[in-house]
């Protein structure tokens, strides 16, 4: 069954500037922002432009210059964040079993402290 997208979701709204958000790095199909409950000195969230309910509904959705304009944004945006000594944790989460809050896809990119074993 295809993935039913909610356009009122709360990134939704983001990107129709609704509300605003703490923008870090936009680009052509890419807007990444700072989460508003950060779990780390460093949280940031990088959403793909196009309505897509999660990673996998992105993977096998989404265009191929979307995923590579995701990635590369990914990439500066660590960059940006100085991550190359001391690491980070990249992550999404996927529907019910996922703990998914928001039904927009987006990674959560962690720095600026340990974050412990993901997997206890
Ligand atoms: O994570 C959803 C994340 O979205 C969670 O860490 C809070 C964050 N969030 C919710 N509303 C906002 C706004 N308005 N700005 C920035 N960040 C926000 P999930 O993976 O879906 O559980």
């Amino acid at each position: 069954m295809p993935y039913s997208y909610d356009s009122e979701n709360i990134f939704a709204k983001i990107l129709r500037g609704d509300i605003p958000n703490a923008t870090v790095l936009e680009t052509e199909f890419t807007l990444a922002f700072k989460d508003i409950t950060p779990k780390a000195p460093d949280h940031v969230l990088v959403i793909p432009k196009g309505a897509y309910v999660n990673y996998d509904d992105f993977c096998q959705n989404a265009s191929d210059p979307e995923i590579l304009d995701f990635m590369r944004a990914c990439g500066q945006i660590c960059k940006d964040l100085g991550v190359e000594e001391k690491g980070f944790r990249a992550i999404t989460n996927a529907g019910e079993h996922g703990c998914q809050e928001v039904p927009h896809f987006h990674m959560h990119i962690l720095a600026g402290k340990v974050m412990g074993p993901l997997l206890a």
